[in-house]
């Protein structure tokens, strides 16, 4: 007798009927819309601009925002769209997450009713793309030293400054700019055909290759006074969306790790060795028991900071834990995969070396294992190792 990883743990039944609908709708998007191209997509470093219309019409676009043309959907529910989607490629759950969790968040929550109604509606149908420009070329961990500047000229507001790694934005229609002030960091609005505004997709990637990273220069960028976010001061404000990504991947990267488990067990029980399937040995039996302990951990504990996201009780320190946990296990499950698959795992035939690679890339977004780690050893202590 075999069990699917959906019946392991009996997650399924603790999902309500529209969160499985959300699954569901998902699971079949990846599965005729990304996963018959994705192998190409990454061969060739091709961002499949057309799936972000029906990313849109899917509704999966901000769908946990309350806004004109968003779902408002659960945390659960969201979450699964993550891992649905990361299971077939962390590149296409990164694309949500920083259009939904990241610039769609930051707009909503701190925007003006004019900017949420200007761009809110077509970004939900996937109309119009946006990124979110905070990390700096000279070190993403530490916002606080950004070199962005923003000041005042008359009305208007004139930006200058570089960003790194900043998703999309060579593709994006509008940029959601952090910068310091005299005020502190503010976050501004800013629509990237903006004279002085320039991205260039960051080349030399063996990761997230179908997505798209950029270097973005704002070179006396001038906006006018309605372009700042009026609800963020300081640098809670990117934080606080930062939280809503960083959720995100804590359900994202358990996908990858699942897609990683099912080759593996697909490979266990076909693959034949000394005559018998691999899977019939003690070794690879131990592996996959190994990988299926750590996935489902990460899965319970992705629908428990689900639920207390829902009842309006998590924290960023749980978040913390989410995502250090989430990621570091993925990458082993990954690893794990990999020498299941013997050398055939180190080819295009089989997703995991793609899996690898990408959250290498998850694993330093969003807040590095590093800085995860001191966050909790500076919720454990009182004492900040990073001050
Ligand atoms: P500190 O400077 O003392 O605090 C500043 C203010 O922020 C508040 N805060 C948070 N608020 C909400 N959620 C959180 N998780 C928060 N963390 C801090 C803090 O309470 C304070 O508020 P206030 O009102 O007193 O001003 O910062 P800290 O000492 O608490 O934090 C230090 C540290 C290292 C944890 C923080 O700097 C950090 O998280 N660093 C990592 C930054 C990071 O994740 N960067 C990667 C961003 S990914 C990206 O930019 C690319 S987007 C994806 C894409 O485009 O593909």
């Amino acid at each position: 007798m075999t069990t699917t990883l959906d019946e392991a743990f009996s997650i399924d039944h603790l999902l309500t009927d529209e969160e499985r609908g959300w699954r569901d709708r998902a699971r079949a998007f990846a599965a005729e819309r990304i996963r018959p191209v994705i192998e190409q997509d990454f061969e060739d470093k091709h961002f499949r601009r057309e799936l972000v219309a029906e990313l849109g019409a899917l509704g999966v676009l901000g769908m946990h925002l309350k806004d004109e043309g968003c779902a408002g959907a659960g945390a659960v529910s969201y979450g699964l769209v993550c891992h649905e989607l990361e299971a077939a490629d962390s590149g296409w759950r990164t694309f949500v997450s920083v259009q939904g969790s990241l610039a769609m968040s930051a707009i909503s929550t701190f925007g003006s009713d004019e900017q949420k109604a200007e761009w809110l509606p077509p970004m939900a149908r996937g109309e119009r793309i946006g990124c979110f420009a905070l990390t700096e070329p000279d070190g993403g961990s530490d916002p606080a030293a950004m070199r962005t500047r923003a000041r005042r000229d008359g009305d208007d507001w004139v930006i200058t400054g570089t960003k790194r790694w900043i998703g999309l934005a060579a593709l994006a229609d509008v940029a959601v700019v952090w910068a310091a002030t005299d005020d502190g960091v503010r976050g501004f609005v800013v629509p990237t055909a903006t004279p002085g505004f320039a991205a260039t997709a960051i080349d030399g990637k063996l990761s997230m290759r179908a997505s798209v990273q950029c270097d973005v220069v704002l070179e006396e960028v001038r906006v006018p006074g309605s372009a700042m976010l009026p609800g963020a001061r300081g640098l809670s404000g990117p934080f606080s969306c930062l939280n809503e990504a960083r959720y995100g991947i804590v359900w994202g990267a358990m996908g990858a790790a699942r897609d990683c488990l099912e080759v593996s067990i697909a490979r266990a029980t076909t693959r034949e060795v000394f005559g018998r399937p691999i899977g019939a040995t003690q070794l690879i039996q131990e592996k996959l028991a190994n990988m299926l302990v750590e996935y489902e951990k990460g899965m319970l504990l992705a629908l428990h900071l689900g639920r207390l996201k829902e009842a309006g009780r998590l924290t960023p320190t749980q978040i913390s834990v989410g995502k250090l946990n989430s990621v570091r296990e993925a990458l082993a499950i990954a690893r794990e995969a990999r020498t299941i698959l013997g050398g055939d795992g180190i080819t295009s035939a089989f997703p995991v070396m793609r899996h690898m690679a990408n959250l290498e890339s998850v694993r330093t977004y969003e807040g590095t294992d590093e800085i995860h780690t001191l966050v909790l050893g500076r919720a454990l202590t009182g004492l900040a190792a990073f001050a």
